[in-house]
C-alpha cells in the first residue's frame, strides 16, 4: 500500500475532526491537534498522529473531562499553577505558559506546575514556546509505571521524560527531549504495531529476562537509559513532577487508570530561566560562550539534539507528511459520524 501524503493543514483538520467527532471540546481539540501534528511534522513518530488512536480510547473511556476549563492560579512572584481539571495537558500549558514567561522575565526564574492533566505528548513543543520568547527551560513529567529501577525487575517509574531548551540568537534553539527509559514506550508500541523486533537491551520480560519481543517487553518492564544514572534521574522526575507539586507518582497514576489502558493522568513541572537577567551586563558575552559550546559539538562532526527534527520540519513544511496508508485508514475510521 502506498503512503498518503497530506499537507500540515490537511493533517491538522483530520486530527481536529477525529477529536471533536469523539466529543472533545473545540479548544482542546485545536491544542491537541497542534501538538500531534508537530510530532508528525518533526518525524517524532512515537508522539505523532498515531497517538490519536490512544487519544480516542481516552476520550471514549469516560475518565477524561472533555470540556475541562483549566484554571490558572498566580501562586507567588515565581510560581504559577494550572489545574487542568482532568482534561488533556496541551490547553493547560497554553493557558499557563504566558504567565510563566512574564514571571521569568521579571524574576529571572519561575516555575509552572500543571496538575490533574492527562498527558501523553512530547515535551519539546512546550519548550520551544519558551525558547521562542528568549527563555531557557526545563520540563519533566512522570507517566504510568512501566520502567524498572536499575537493579530491579518490576515496573515502578514511568518513562519520565526530561526536556531542556536554550534560546539561540540566530537560529533554532538547542533542545533535547528524552525519556529516562532506554526509549519512549511509544516506540515499543510502534514495533508491536508493525510486528518488528526491538533491540534486546530496551526491556525485560515478565521473568526478568532480556527480550526482543515488543509484546513481552510491554508486559514486562522497560529499562532506564544509562543504568543507575537514568534510574536516579527518573526518580527525580517522579519527585519533582509528583509530590513536590502535589500530584501523582507514576504508580499512583497507573492505579488511577484502573485497567482502562488510557493516557496517564498526573502533573507536570516546567522551570523557566531568563538568561538576560541571570547574565546581566555579561549577557552577550555569555551568549557567545554558549555558541562556542555548540560549535565545539558540531565542529567535530557530532550533531546537536533536535537537528534531525528541525531538518524533518523543513521537509514537512515544504512537501507535507507521508502517512502509511494503514495509519491513514485507521485515523479515518476513528471519526464518529
Ligand atoms: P530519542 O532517544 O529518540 O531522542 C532523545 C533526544 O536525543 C532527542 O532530543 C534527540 O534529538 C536526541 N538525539 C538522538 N540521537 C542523537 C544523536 N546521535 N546526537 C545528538 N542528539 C541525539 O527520544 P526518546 O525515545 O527518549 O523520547 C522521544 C519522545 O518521547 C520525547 O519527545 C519525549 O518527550 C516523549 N515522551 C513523552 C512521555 C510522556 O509521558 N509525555 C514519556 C516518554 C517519552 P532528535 O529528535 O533530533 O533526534
Ligand atoms: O512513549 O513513553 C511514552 C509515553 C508515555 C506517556 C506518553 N508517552
Amino acid at each position: 500500500m502506498v503512503d498518503v501524503v497530506l499537507s500540515l493543514d490537511q493533517l491538522h483538520a483530520l486530527a481536529v475532526n477525529v477529536l471533536t467527532s469523539n466529543g472533545l471540546g473545540a479548544p482542546h481539540a485545536q491544542a491537541m491537534a497542534k501538538m500531534l501534528v508537530a510530532g508528525q511534522r518533526d518525524d517524532c513518530q512515537s508522539h505523532g498522529v498515531w497517538r490519536l488512536i490512544g487519544c480516542v480510547k481516552t476520550l471514549r473511556s469516560g475518565k477524561l473531562n472533555l470540556d475541562a476549563k483549566p484554571s490558572v492560579q498566580d501562586i507567588s512572584p515565581a510560581l504559577v499553577k494550572v489545574d487542568a481539571q482532568y482534561g488533556f495537558s496541551p490547553l493547560a500549558f497554553e493557558l499557563g505558559s504566558q504567565m510563566l514567561v512574564e514571571k521569568a522575565k521579571r524574576t529571572g526564574i519561575a516555575a509552572l506546575a500543571i496538575n490533574n492533566c492527562f498527558h501523553f505528548s512530547a515535551l519539546w513543543p512546550e519548550i520551544e514556546v519558551l525558547t521562542d520568547q528568549g527563555i531557557s527551560a526545563l520540563a519533566m513529567v512522570p507517566s504510568h509505571s512501566c520502567v524498572a529501577p536499575a537493579g530491579g525487575t518490576k515496573p515502578l517509574f514511568g518513562t519520565n521524560p526530561i526536556a531542556f531548551g536554550w534560546p539561540r540568537p540566530d537560529g533554532m534553539p538547542f533542545v533535547f527531549d528524552m525519556a529516562t527509559s532506554r526509549i519512549a514506550r511509544g516506540d515499543i508500541e510502534l514495533h508491536q504495531r508493525s510486528g518488528s523486533k526491538i533491540p534486546n537491551d530496551w526491556a525485560i520480560d515478565e521473568d526478568g529476562q532480556p527480550t526482543d519481543d515488543p509484546e513481552r517487553a510491554l508486559k514486562g518492564a522497560m529499562l532506564t537509559f544509562g543504568g543507575y544514572k537514568g534510574s536516579a534521574l527518573s526518580a527525580m522526575v517522579e519527585l519533582l513532577a509528583g509530590p513536590l507539586i502535589g500530584d501523582m507518582l507514576s504508580r499512583k497514576s497507573l492505579e488511577f487508570d484502573d485497567g482502562a489502558g488510557v493516557a496517564p493522568c498526573h502533573g507536570e513541572l516546567i522551570i523557566a530561566f531568563n538568561p538576560s537577567l541571570f547574565g546581566g551586563t555579561d549577557f552577550v558575552e555569555n551568549s557567545h560562550r554558549a555558541e562556542a559550546l555548540f560549535a565545539g559539538i558540531v565542529d567535530q562532526g557530532a550533531r546537536l539534539p533536535s537537528q534531525r527534527r528541525f531538518e524533518a520540519r523543513k521537509r514537512s513544511v515544504e512537501h507535507g507528511v507521508a502517512l502509511p496508508a494503514k495509519l491513514h485508514a485507521d485515523l479515518l475510521n476513528l471519526i464518529e459520524t
